[in-house]
């Protein structure tokens, strides 16, 4: 385990010959309007809950934003939401809602939390992940790297306030992922996502800064399931974290562009598409608890 990223191939690797994933380029209003019109599989859901986790500066509150640019069809503003130094720049528990040009309201949400990092008393804590997880955090609720959220922040949360897909959010630059991919780190991810899996709760890990770990990709974002580079970070972080390469995407977020790039925006397109699937098929199966317990919510 370890820095696992440390054996990696120089950016300039040759390509492969075919592409680990096929994206439909030139897609992105179909992809869209899918999102868009996501028939909801379970009637007492009112829209599918995503959550990002992972460690600081990694790219999450970057994807959020650059997803919602993408919807609105231009560039926002994002000097207010992304991190530039070390620390996490997001401290509360905060949801994300999404809309379309026309300002209509789409069927997700993407919870976002302050990032992990090492040492015991920074960062967020897992237990308050876990917490998160199952619905038990309210919306703005400070997070507390020294102290956990109190249990009965949310004693009864509903079937809109779990989480339907987790998101491990992991860059895979050479600068923030050696110190980012420390085991401690690495641990703590293990562990969420063991949860995870005992909750029966899907979950994906998004690859970030894929431009700064292949100069081909950073030239040409169609390339990115093609260089050797990105696959074999993909593969190491599988190994790592256990998550199978099906449920490993890597994305290029919105960070010094001017204008959107639609190349960009299908890798993103697809992506999200794949992560609501699974939170889709999640809901289908979820029922409001018939006792006091909270966890009936997962006895399936
Ligand atoms: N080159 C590059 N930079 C990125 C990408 N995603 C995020 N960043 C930059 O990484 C830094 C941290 O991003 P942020 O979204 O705040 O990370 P968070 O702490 O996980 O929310 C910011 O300076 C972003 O502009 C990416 O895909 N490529
Ligand atoms: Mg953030």
């Amino acid at each position: 385990m370890g820095l696992f990223w440390s054996k990696t191939s120089p950016p300039t690797d040759p390509m492969m010959e075919t592409d680990w994933c096929e994206i439909n380029w030139g897609q992105n209003n179909e992809m869209k309007r899918s999102l868009r019109k996501l028939q909801l599989k379970n009637p007492a859901v009112d829209h599918l809950r995503i959550l990002v986790v992972g460690p600081v500066g990694g790219g999450k509150s970057s994807f959020i934003q650059s997803m919602k640019g993408i919807f609105l069809d231009r560039m926002i503003n994002t000097a207010c939401t992304v991190a530039t130094g070390g620390k996490s720049f997001t401290k509360t528990y905060t949801t994300n809602q999404f809309e379309d040009e026309r300002g209509r309201n789409l069927p997700f949400v993407i919870s976002d939390v302050m990032g992990l990092e090492n040492g015991r008393d920074s960062g967020v804590q897992s237990r308050d992940i876990i917490r998160a997880l199952k619905g038990h955090i309210k919306e703005g609720y400070t997070f507390n790297p020294v102290m956990q959220c109190p249990v009965n922040d949310n004693s009864s949360p509903t079937l809109n306030d779990l989480v339907h897909c987790l998101v491990f959010v992991i860059p895979i630059d050479n600068s923030t992922a050696n110190w980012c991919m420390e085991n401690d780190l690495i641990r703590r991810m293990q562990n969420i996502r063991q949860v995870t899996c005992d909750l029966g709760i899907p979950h994906v890990v998004i690859l970030t800064k894929v431009d700064l770990a292949c100069l081909h990709v950073k030239e040409d974002i169609k390339l990115v399931y093609k260089s050797q580079t990105i696959y074999r970070k993909a593969q190491a972080c599988s190994h790592a974290l256990g998550v199978p390469m099906s449920c490993i995407f890597p994305v290029k977020n919105y960070h010094e562009e001017k204008e959107l790039n639609p190349d960009m925006d299908a890798v993103l397109l697809f992506t999200l598409t794949q992560i609501l699937d699974y939170a889709n098929d999640f809901v289908k199966n979820i029922k409001e608890p018939e006792g006091d317990s909270n966890d009936s919510f997962f006895s399936m």
